[in-house]
Parts: structure tokens; C-alpha cells; sequence
């Protein structure tokens, strides 16, 4: 029964309002139907939706797709849309393959919230839909005005909101040429350098009857990896091949698994050593005898940059800190990247002498055909190797004096990662939001093979929860660990998150690197300020206590297994409970790790 608004009765129920405008049929073939069939064509998997005002076409096309037995993606109902979209990033990090959301006009695109810069620095396709408020208001289409946020919904610039941040934007005018539109943004989203696109459309458009529309999405491939230069390449092998100590420094070009193995085959090749920098995906096996390490925000020079005679650095937006860590002067910087300007980064640069935009999995396969016919001075490449094996073996026996157990009752963070580390298999998958102890995790998960170790790629936190789920929907036979800070677990929603888990059948591990608030804040202070106020101060508003119950809002939200731990000894046997949970009854864990106070 219709409720009406009136002074007493002020519920704000949306209740059914008399259609204005004229009548489709049950078997309209309208926008909405096109938008359905476009993603089905294109390969979208997954569709993660917050629906609203402006959904009505699509939420009845995807009804009658599925009453009449035609596919649809699967649609997974998101109750915040920082959320969804993070559950897009997670998927499309670990598939590679480009996946869609769908949020309700402008207050929905702004709900997405810093995931929207996470997905753009991290150069993830997705293709985010938004409804837009009815352009008419007298029942002139069907789809127009009848509810009054209709009004309060209609903001001047929607598309707006994201444009800084988005490779392609556009608004759909009519349902006819729709999936020329969503191929054209697919297109412009999986070319690289990747990128999230945004598509915003009045409800008249999804609600437009249309002649059916038949297009061919193979005609709309993503543009071919880019090679080097045949200029460019010769210079670059013979620089490799003069070079006494060859490093590489990457981030990201493990987004790519073949790209490792070419990076692997080089390093076997010639003895070239590699870093990681910042690293957002697993760049190369870490027991690998050329892997020198990762860095981070550590305020020390790294030894290996120091002695570099060539730096080539391969798809990385932070190779390396100058205030406090650098290439020598006069070392040879090569930079090879999918996005060398870094056109998106309004300050950037590093002074390399050759700079390609190129794939790296293809520039790599370049260079070997290029050594195919090199004079390869096995001498030379016998002593790199000796000198990158001792820097690695003294790296290997240093973490391992780091993860001993404590002596004081103290959990620190190396210990707790090297006891997730005994009780996972190689392909288990990480998720590193750990913020101060992002370095720790890289280095204490000592992770073999791509795509086993993700972060977020950017700074907006709260990427752990939603990518959990994205990445366990994407590899439902993985075991997927997430390890956080506890102020990030607190950013990630963890109540939807936990209802979503449960509803969408995705069992993933959550271990809270818990030091009762933000230490990142704190130390950043310090960094500028060492001596100030702040310093010495007894509270600079940074600590959460008392904390709240952590994993108390997962089981309550979702039906997670829950355990705070508190001492050293319990570490081990609540992680091992914790994966049999996962493993075995297919249930989220969330273990709630005290370790020393921030
Ligand atoms: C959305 C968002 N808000 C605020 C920040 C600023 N920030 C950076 S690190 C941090 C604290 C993170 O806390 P936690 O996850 O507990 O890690 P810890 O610093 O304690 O290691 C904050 C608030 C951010 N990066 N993103
Ligand atoms: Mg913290």
C-alpha cells in the first residue's frame, strides 16, 4: 500500500509513484538491455553494484534477461561503494581483466571515496557506471522526474567529481549507441597505460526502447604492447653488457607474470641485479641469488643503488626517495615504462639519460633476441653474480635474525609475518596494507611467484578488505591472506566487507598488525619535526585506545572467526586455527595481533 509524505508520517519510505510518461512492454529491448548485453560481450565477469533512483532499467533489464534465460554478469551487491569499486581493483589486479561497477549518481561516485584515486594511480581497468538524474520533468520519457531527490540530484558537473582521475569519461546521450560507447571505454581502459574509466547516463537513456544493436566487440581490442626502438635497444644491450654492476629497479612490472620471467631469464643471463621499489605487484622470486630487495620509506641510502654503474629502471612511479636514497652521480639511468612522463603526476622526474615508453614483458623479449647474437663475456656476468648472491645471502640471514621469537612478551611485526609465512603454500595470495610495516611484510612473506603479493598501488586506505574479496571471487582455489594495519582494517569498511564475504561465499584470512592507531602519522612527524613539540608530547591524537573489538565487527557482520592475541606464544597456533577456519569450513578469520604500542 502506498504510504503518502505528510507531517506525521515522515518515514521517507520510497514508495511507488504513479508511472509518468509512456509504457514499455515486458519485452522492451531498451539502453539498459544494451548496457547488459555490451559487458556480457565484453568479457565482464562480474558486475558490483549500489543501485538507486537512477537503476530502474536496469535493474528490470537484468530481471527479464534472466526470466528469459539470457546472460548477465554476476551481480554482486555492494552496501558502500568504496567497497565495490576496491572489489573491482582487487579482481582486475589479479585477472588482468577489466571489470565493471555500477553507483548511484553523484552521491554514489563520490561514495567511491579514495578508491577512485587508488584505481587511477594504479593504473587498474575498471569501468564504473553512475546513473544521472532524469532530464525530464513532466512525463515527457520514459524515466522521467518522479521523486524529489530528482531535483537535489541534479548537479552541474557529475562527470566532474572524477575527471582528474579517470583515463576516459563520458556521458551516454542515447541507448542506441551504447556499446559502441562501453567498447570504447573497455578499449581506452585496457590499452596502456591502463586506467579506470567512468560512463554517466540520465535514466531516460537506460530506459530507451531501441531497435536491437549488434556489434562485434573483438573490433575494439585493446591497442598492441608497445616494442623499444630498434635505435634504442642496441645502446641499451650494450650498456648491459659493459656495465660492471647492472641493477634493475621495479614496482610494477610484475603486473605482467610473463614479464618476470623474462626479467628472471635476464638476470640468469647476465647477472643483473633487482630491487624492488615501493613495489604494488611481486616483480621477481625474492630467493632468487640477484634479488637484492625492497625499499621503501626506510631513511637509509640503499647500498645497491649506491654502487650501480647502470640503473635501469622498468615500469616504477617511485624508483627510488632522493632526499636520502639515490642513484651515484654519474651512473647510468635507463628508464623503460609503460608511463615514463608520469603525465598524470604533476611533479616528477628522475635524470635518465634514455627514456622509452614500452611493455616491459616485450622490451625484455627484445633484449634477449638482441643477446641472442651478443657477445656475452661469461666472466663478467660470473662475477655480477657472485657479488648480487653475497649482498642477497647477507639479506636472507639478516630477516632471519629479524623473525626470532621474542624475548620480552612482545609480538613484534617480523614475527608475526614469518608465522603466516610457515603456514601458507607458494601460490597463496597476499594483500599488504600494512603501512609502517609495509617493508616488513614485503620482505618477511618472502614470496616466489606473480601475482602472490599485492598492494593497493596508492595511498587511499582501506584497499584490504574489498580486494580480499575481489581477488577470492577472481581465484576461489587460492587461499587469499590479508594483512593490515588497524587503522587501515578500520578504513576498509569492515562491516560490509564481512557481509559481502559471507553472502558471496569469498573465505579469505585478515591478520591486524594492531599497534592501538596510526603510526604513519606519527613518524612522518617526526621525520620533519624531530626535536619539536609534537615530539615530545604525550598524545599527538594519533592512538585508538581503547581499540575497538576488530574482529567483533566481522563475526557480527559476517559470521567471521574471531581471536585477539596477545602474547607471543599464542601467535602460531591462532594462525594455524585461523586457516582451518578459512580452509576448511569456509569462513572468514580475522585474528586482532597486539604487538607494541605505536
Ligand atoms: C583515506 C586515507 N585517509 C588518511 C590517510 C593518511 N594516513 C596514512 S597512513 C595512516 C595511518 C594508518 O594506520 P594503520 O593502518 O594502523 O598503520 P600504521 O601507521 O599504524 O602502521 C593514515 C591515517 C590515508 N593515507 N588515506
Ligand atoms: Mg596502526
Amino acid at each position: 500500500m502506498a504510504q503518502v509524505f505528510s507531517p506525521e508520517n515522515v518515514s521517507l519510505e520510497i514508495v511507488p509513484v504513479p508511472q509518468l510518461g509512456p509504457q514499455s512492454q515486458p519485452s522492451a529491448y531498451t539502453g539498459a538491455s544494451a548496457l547488459i548485453e555490451a559487458l556480457v560481450d565484453a568479457g565482464v565477469s562480474y558486475l558490483f553494484v549500489n543501485f538507486g533512483s537512477d537503476h530502474p532499467g536496469i535493474v528490470e533489464a537484468l530481471a527479464q534477461a534472466r526470466a528469459t534465460g539470457k546472460p548477465v554478469p554476476k551481480i554482486i551487491t555492494c552496501p558502500n561503494e568504496m567497497v565495490a569499486l576496491t572489489c573491482a581493483q582487487g579482481f582486475v589486479q589479479i585477472t588482468g581483466r577489466a571489470q565493471a561497477v555500477l553507483v548511484h549518481v553523484d552521491c554514489g561516485t563520490q561514495a567511491m571515496a579514495g578508491a577512485i584515486h587508488n584505481v587511477a594511480k594504479c593504473r587498474v581497468p575498471v569501468l564504473i557506471f553512475a546513473g544521472a538524474s532524469p532530464y525530464t520533468q513532466e512525463g515527457e520519457l520514459k524515466g522521467s522526474r518522479n521523486e524529489f531527490i530528482h531535483w537535489l540530484q541534479d548537479v552541474p558537473d557529475q562527470r566532474g567529481i572524477l575527471r582528474g582521475y579517470m583515463k576516459y569519461e563520458n556521458e551516454l546521450r542515447t541507448g542506441r549507441n551504447i556499446k559502441q560507447m562501453i567498447y570504447r571505454a573497455l578499449q581506452i581502459a585496457s590499452s596502456d597505460p591502463q586506467g579506470p574509466a567512468y560512463l554517466m547516463a540520465a535514466r531516460e537513456v537506460f530506459e530507451e526502447e531501441i531497435p536491437p544493436v549488434s556489434i562485434d566487440p573483438s573490433r575494439w581490442q585493446r591497442i598492441a604492447p608497445q616494442p623499444l626502438p630498434e635505435s634504442g635497444l642496441a645502446e641499451l644491450v650494450a650498456s648491459l653488457l659493459a656495465a660492471k654492476r647492472p641493477l634493475v629497479v621495479t614496482s610494477y612490472l610484475g603486473r605482467n607474470p610473463d614479464a618476470v620471467s623474462e626479467l628472471v631469464r635476464l638476470a640468469d643471463r647476465l647477472g643483473v641485479g633487482v630491487l624492488e621499489s615501493v613495489p604494488n605487484y611481486l616483480n621477481f622470486p625474492t630467493d632468487h641469488p640477484c634479488y637484492v630487495g625492497q625499499q621503501g620509506n626506510e631513511h637509509m641510502q640503499n647500498p645497491s643503488l649506491a654502487e650501480a654503474d647502470l640503473v635501469l629502471v622498468l615500469d616504477s612511479d617511485v624508483p627510488w626517495i632522493p632526499a636520502f636514497n639515490r642513484p651515484a652521480e654519474g651512473a647510468n639511468i635507463c628508464h623503460i615504462d609503460i608511463d615514463p612522463l608520469k603525465e598524470r603526476t604533476p611533479l616528477w622526474y628522475i635524470s635518465a639519460a634514455q627514456v622509452f615508453r614500452a611493455d616491459g614483458a616485450t622490451a625484455l623479449r627484445q633484449i634477449h633476441s638482441k643477446l641472442d647474437s651478443a657477445k656475452i663475456d661469461t666472466k663478467v656476468v660470473d662475477e655480477r653474480k657472485a657479488h648480487y648472491r653475497r649482498r642477497h645471502d647477507a639479506r636472507v640471514a639478516d630477516l632471519a635474525g629479524r623473525e626470532e621469537k621474542p624475548k620480552e612478551d612482545v609480538i613484534t611485526a617480523e614475527y608475526l609475518t614469518a608465522c603466516v609465512r610457515r603456514h601458507i603454500d607458494p601460490d597463496t595470495v597476499i594483500l599488504n596494507e600494512g603501512i609502517t610495516n609495509y617493508s616488513v611484510i614485503n620482505n618477511h612473506t618472502a614470496r616466489t611467484k606473480p601475482r602472490t603479493r599485492f598492494t593497493s598501488g596508492a595511498s587511499s586506505l582501506g584497499w584490504n578488505g574489498g580486494a580480499s574479496i575481489g581477488m577470492k571471487l577472481a581465484c576461489p582455489d587460492k587461499t587469499v591472506v590479508c594483512l593490515t594495519g588497524d587503522g587501515s582494517y578500520m578504513f576498509s569498511v569492515p562491516s560490509t566487507v564481512h557481509w559481502m564475504a559471507r553472502k558471496y561465499h569469498t573465505p579469505f584470512l585478515t591478520v591486524i598488525y594492531n599497534n592501538r592507531g596510526w603510526r604513519a602519522p606519527k613518524f612522518s612527524m617526526l621525520a620533519v619535526h624531530p626535536e619539536g613539540y609534537a615530539s615530545k608530547a604525550q598524545d599527538i591524537d594519533v592512538a585508538f585506545d581503547p581499540p575497538p573489538d576488530y574482529s567483533g565487527i566481522a563475526a557480527a557482520s559476517g559470521g567471521a572467526f574471531a581471536r585477539i592475541v596477545k602474547t607471543v606464544e599464542d601467535v602460531d597456533p591462532a594462525i594455524a586455527e585461523a586457516l582451518k577456519v578459512v580452509r576448511e569450513e569456509k569462513r572468514c578469520a580475522v585474528l586482532d595481533v597486539w604487538l607494541a604500542h605505536l
